[in-house]
């Protein structure tokens, strides 16, 4: 069927075509001047919980909450996510998010008389609008400081004053960086010690197609069986059961490698010694409420930590610890 047009309407339709192609190139132009520069968007998240997104020249971006101070997504330039999230995590204090990257302080697990896992994930932090100058280290990068301090009801259950600063950074290449900087600001002259760790989820194709490198001849801790001391003889470690480890005085780099994604995380670290390796698996899975059944298959745990030898800061002391998670290399 053929459609004839007036010289009117002919001019009409080309009018209106026109317009609509100005529009599309209009907004062509607008996302790619947001996406194509660097930026940090304070907004509200899950629950009208307040987040930051990083946001970096090429595409890359994280997300952290106020609550927890706790990473919740990182992707690449792609928009690829690299963080697991369960998709029954609760985003409503006092449950701590199930996934993302939890700031364990200052107590992992029950090695304590603190909640498991201490309360630096459940606290809502605060922004620091004026933080100190970034470092020459991480050129173009892009960040947010973080701090918490004790509130007097805290100090009820853990009697030490102290400033926890933790800067999250997205560098230009998209290699996520935490920093932590802990001071003891106690001024009656008490020192405290604190155990730690970053308990990062890292999403994966699969569990099956998952290796966790440079472990080998280390000593470990097997949360599984009352924390016995083992070695590890494999060089790369793989899951296919219930798995829980505090490796010991680990190598300042390690690597997990996701087969099936050709993806190699590298995971490199100061002043966090240690290394925990954790996989529900089935049956655990089922016992946790914010966990899918079968969402085991689709992450792994590899947290940098200090738990081994707990730190101890003198009042005016402070403790620095750095992950820093890249996968292009
Ligand atoms: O880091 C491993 C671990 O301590 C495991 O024992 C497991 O319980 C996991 O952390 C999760 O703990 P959560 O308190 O977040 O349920």
């Amino acid at each position: 069927m053929f459609i004839v047009y007036s010289s009117k309407q002919m001019m009409r339709l080309l009018h209106t075509l026109f317009f609509f192609s100005t529009l599309i190139i209009h907004s062509v132009i607008v996302e790619s001047s947001t996406t194509g520069n660097k930026s940090v968007e304070i907004t509200k998240g899950i629950n009208g919980l307040e987040k930051i997104i990083l946001r970096q020249t090429h595409g890359s971006s994280v997300e952290v909450y106020l609550y927890g101070a706790h990473v919740t997504s990182w992707k690449n330039d792609q928009g690829e996510e690299l963080i697991f999230v369960s998709r029954k995590a609760i985003f409503s204090p006092p449950k701590p998010i199930r996934g993302g990257i939890p700031v364990i302080f200052p107590q992992f697990s029950n090695l304590g008389s603190l909640q498991s896992h201490g309360f630096a994930r459940n606290r809502l932090w605060t922004i620091d609008d004026n933080p100190p100058p970034v470092t020459s280290e991480v050129p173009n990068a892009v960040f947010v400081d973080l701090l918490l301090k004790p509130t007097e009801e805290d100090l009820k259950i853990w009697p030490h004053r102290f400033e926890f600063r933790l800067r999250v950074t997205l560098s230009r290449g998209g290699d996520l960086l935490l920093t932590s900087c802990i001071r003891n600001t106690d001024a009656d002259g008490k020192p405290f010690t604190f155990t730690f760790a970053h308990h990062t989820y890292f999403s994966v194709s699969n569990i099956s197609e998952v290796e966790v490198i440079g472990m080998k001849n280390l000593d470990y801790l097997d949360n599984l069986k009352n924390r016995t001391r083992f070695t590890e003889h494999t060089d790369a470690i793989t899951i296919d059961s219930e798995f829980d480890r505090i490796y010991l005085s680990t190598p300042k780099k390690l690597l997990l490698l996701d087969h099936e994604k050709r993806r190699r995380f590298v995971i490199r670290k100061d002043g966090l010694p240690d290394a925990v390796v954790w996989n529900p698996w089935e049956a655990r899975a089922k016992t946790i409420v914010d966990f899918g059944e079968e969402e085991y298959k689709y992450m792994v745990c590899v947290e940098a930590a200090a738990i081994g030898k707990p730190v101890t800061l003198k009042p005016g002391e402070e403790w620095n610890g750095r992950l820093q998670l890249s996968t292009r290399h």
